[in-house]
């Protein structure tokens, strides 16, 4: 005899509606921006999919507002999120790491409350050889009186984030976010088409495993630096050493790192003196992720999600993954012991 279990299948779609009756004042707009981000994501994760066989890997002639060359990958994403965004009536604005300025909503369209920041396909330049990439966002809500948002409702510090998460492009397509009421992870299931409650409620373990850096720039590193990534080793002191993966592609190293703990840290250096990854594409909603989860995040010294924006690209080094390696870096590296992400 077959015996039939109720099904305890959560789509996203479910989640996100039961989510928002927690909240009777929600108009359905930020819902809505997710539901739309989850369709841009499957459409993503179909060209990631295909790019090998529909030969549209490689670079293009373009270069992108950092100067590094865009892979064609990148600018499929970029257009990708741009179109399943603009149109919905609940941004009135976007900003993209492939954009040199703010992306308005088309004329014709209605502007809502929220704005809208990504990275459409990080880890780009590992594409060409099959490393899982991702794509990473971040959702604030309007502060000025324009209709249309402007540069000052951007450049607002991570802590005012409203929404924030990213999407791994894997052995299975994720997306993991946060509205601030814990970090809640779905993986796609391709034979229905649908984001599937995988990794409710997600914490970061604290006891750390894993230490992501690229020391390749360990020549350009100040001592400090060089000292904590020698307490991170086990080198020196009597800390447990922490076993090093570098995939090089942000989201799945902060991925590993969210489920198994740890840091990953890109630091200042001598060539690059705030570091290479940027605040409100990258630093500001992985920062909301993961405190979120438990964890936290810093530019060495400060708290990531309280640093002022003052340019739509600018860079910051970062620390992020479990607390206690996080407040190590900052003790080590700003000499004071600090709370973050308290
Ligand atoms: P991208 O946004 O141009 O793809 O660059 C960001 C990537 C991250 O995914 C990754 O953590 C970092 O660059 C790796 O940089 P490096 O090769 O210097 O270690
Ligand atoms: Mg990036």
């Amino acid at each position: 005899m077959v015996h039939h279990t109720p099904t305890s299948v959560v789509t996203i779609e479910r989640f996100i509606i039961e989510q928002e009756r927690l909240h009777p004042e929600a108009t359905g707009e930020l819902s809505g921006i997710l539901y739309d981000l989850a369709l841009a994501a499957k459409m993503i994760a179909n060209k990631v999919r295909m790019a090998g066989l529909a030969d549209i890997l490689g670079a293009t002639e373009m270069h992108n507002v950092q100067g590094e060359v865009q892979q064609k990958l990148d600018v499929m994403a970029n257009e990708i999120i741009i179109k399943a965004m603009d149109h919905g009536g609940r941004l009135c604005g976007m900003a993209s790491e492939e954009e040199p300025d703010i992306i308005q909503i088309p004329e014709g369209f209605r502007c809502g409350k929220y704005l809208l920041l990504f990275d459409p396909l990080d880890g780009s330049s590992n594409i060409d050889v099959n490393v899982p990439v991702g794509t990473i966002f971040s959702v604030v809500r309007k502060i000025t009186r324009s209709t249309r948002g402007e540069m000052e409702d951007l450049l607002q510090p991570g802590r005012r984030q409203v929404a924030a998460g990213y999407v791994i492009y894997g052995s299975s397509t994720m997306l993991v976010y946060t509205t601030g009421q814990g970090v809640h992870g779905f993986t796609l299931d391709p034979s229905i088409g649908e984001f599937l409650l995988s990794h409710p409620n997600i914490r970061i373990p604290d006891n750390g495993r894993y230490l992501s850096v690229n020391d390749s720039y360990e020549q350009h590193w100040d001592d400090h630096v060089r000292a904590l990534m020698r307490r991170y080793r086990g080198l020196d002191g009597d800390r447990r050493a922490l076993n090093v993966r570098y995939v090089g592609s942000l989201v799945a190293d902060f991925h590993r790192n969210l489920l198994g703990g740890g840091v990953f840290c890109y630091p200042a250096n001598a060539k690059s003196p705030r570091g290479k990854l940027r605040l409100l594409y990258e630093a500001n909603p992985l920062a909301f992720v993961v405190e979120q989860a438990g964890g936290a995040a810093s530019d060495g010294a400060t708290r990531i999600m309280d640093i002022s924006p003052t340019e739509l690209h600018q860079r910051t080094p970062l620390y992020i993954g479990s607390k206690s390696e996080v407040e190590l870096a900052n003790e080590m590296l700003s000499g004071v012991p600090s709370a973050v992400g308290a």
